[in-house]
């Protein structure tokens, strides 16, 4: 339980913490399971950051784990956790929201901002919030539960706190700031989707030299709870060392989360189509039925088995064959997931690849979703494993050709946008040297082809995995040059 100092540390300066919760198995458990479930990626700004694919929301994210993943629902359900809790907060409480704070070297800051702010108006935009809170509560309540799973301090970034700031209304300043320059800039994983669109960021009206600043380093297993208007920040990683942190939100069930669903509307600021999200009722009672709430996801044994074999190819756990199975997983992955193939018949004359691929998955038409799924776990389970690092490339050709000025960055680049221009049959002027490959909507299997027939023109053998580590034209061409000069 909370003694009463530490009740009045919150009461006082919004937060409270370090407060030892979380066992060192514990801890274990959830930074196995995301560690066993991420690939590296390298985004355009040269961020190297753990990518996360949400297997329940369908779409890569740092965002809401525990929908999927015991470990981590277990985590925010921790009777130790919510006994605290509960005396802050009241006995009803919903888990709505998590999210992995992962800080690599050399990763940068996290801007001072507020929790409360972010889900009432930074929305998609400023009539649809993603929290509504009563109107009858006077004391609206977005709890943050900010849980270390490596030690954090101010070497590697630890969380700063403006202490009692949750006394004062900020004002927000939209706009005022270039989008790069964003809250969340210094992580890249965390954009919103306006800052992906560089359209949009925020500031507010706040000097941390009006305020006492409190950096609070916090060892594994530790948690710190802050309130929702409390302005926090957390430090540069300038170590060698990794810090990742995981972040449950709670609220009362009054508040009404993503009530826009109901009108059709089920895309959030992080890109999110949420028609899958559900909260938790980690304790008391909800009298007011506003909210999905549930204990875990919606997806059957099947379709759970089919996002972990998936996992498989994603984050490229194994071998896949130049041969027809190849094809196969492209097909019933479509298959499973889109159901009949309602494209008319491509011309193979015209378009051989895009002819291949259609036939690929028409093949299965009038095949159910869960037998597609059923097909394509047990055609992947017979695939060899293989080790997940990505291999430089390492023809010794390709280095010389880059030496001599024959094969360049803009090259490179030249050629895979051509190559995606004539895949997805669009103008090269819509292809985007840091736009990522998935935003262009490949699948699995035509990113493999992709990456095959780019080694083939290069000369050399390129990872399967290349473009979980790279993701766009840009970090990929240049990644290329680099890693091939390393070699001689
Ligand atoms: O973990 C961090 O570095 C920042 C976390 C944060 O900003 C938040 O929980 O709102």
């Amino acid at each position: 339980m909370l003694t009463d100092a530490q009740i009045k540390h919150f009461q006082e300066k919004g937060w409270v913490g370090p407060i030892d919760i979380f066992s060192p198995g514990e801890i274990t458990k959830v930074r196995e399971c995301l560690e066993n479930n991420h690939k590296m990626i390298v985004e355009a700004n040269g961020q190297e950051i753990m990518g996360f694919y949400n297997n329940v929301l369908n779409i890569e994210t740092p965002r809401d784990h525990h929908l999927f993943y015991e470990p981590l629902a277990n985590m925010f359900r921790h009777p130790d956790l919510i006994s605290r809790l509960n005396q802050i907060a009241g006995l009803d409480l919903l888990l709505w929201y998590t999210n992995v704070f992962c800080k690599m070297p050399g990763q940068g800051e996290i801007k001072w901002h507020q929790a409360i702010e972010f889900y009432t108006s930074s929305d998609i935009d400023f009539e649809k919030k993603t929290l509504v809170y009563s109107p009858d509560d006077r004391d609206p309540v977005n709890l943050t539960v900010w849980v270390a799973l490596e030690d954090s301090d101010r070497e590697n970034g630890c969380m700063r706190f403006a202490n009692g700031s949750h006394r004062k209304e900020f004002e927000i300043l939209q706009g005022s700031i270039p989008a790069e320059e964003g809250v969340f800039a210094g992580i890249s994983a965390h954009k919103t989707v306006w800052q992906r669109k560089q359209e949009y960021s925020l500031s507010y009206d706040f000097d941390e030299n009006d305020w006492e600043i409190e950096e609070v380093p916090v060892k594994a297993g530790q948690v710190v709870i802050f309130t929702e208007r409390v302005m926090h920040s957390s430090l540069p990683n300038h170590s060698d060392r990794r810090r990742m942190a995981i972040i449950g939100r709670y609220i009362r069930p009054h508040t009404k989360v993503y009530p826009y669903r109901l009108k059709g509307d089920f895309i959030d600021e992080n890109g999110h189509n949420i028609k899958r999200h559900f909260n938790i009722l980690v304790s008391g009672r909800d009298r007011y039925e506003y909210n999905v709430v549930r204990d875990k996801h919606d997806l059957d044994e099947t379709e759970v088995k089919f996002q972990v074999t998936s996992n498989l190819i994603r984050f490229g756990r194994v071998e896949i064959p130049e041969d027809k199975r190849k094809l196969e997983i492209y097909g019933l992955e479509k298959q499973a997931i889109e159901g009949d193939c309602q494209e008319q018949e491509i011309n193979p004359i015209l378009h051989p690849r895009k002819y291949i691929e259609w036939q690929a998955w028409n093949q299965f038409k009038g095949i159910s979703r869960e037998k597609a799924m059923k097909m394509y776990c047990e055609l992947v389970s017979t695939l060899p494993r293989k080790d997940t690092q990505v291999s430089t490339a390492n023809n010794i050709d390709v280095a010389r050709k880059v030496r001599k000025g024959q094969l360049t960055v803009a090259s490179i680049q030249n050629w895979l946008t051509s190559y995606l221009a004539e895949l997805l049959e669009i103008d090269v002027d819509e292809i985007e040297e840091n736009t990522p490959f998935e935003r262009y909507g490949l699948s699995s299997s035509e990113a493999i082809t992709l990456i095959s027939d780019l080694g083939d023109w290069l000369g050399c053998e390129l990872p399967p995995t290349l473009f979980y580590s790279y993701s766009t034209i840009g970090t990929v061409a240049e990644y290329l040059c680099q890693a091939s000069l390393a070699k001689v």
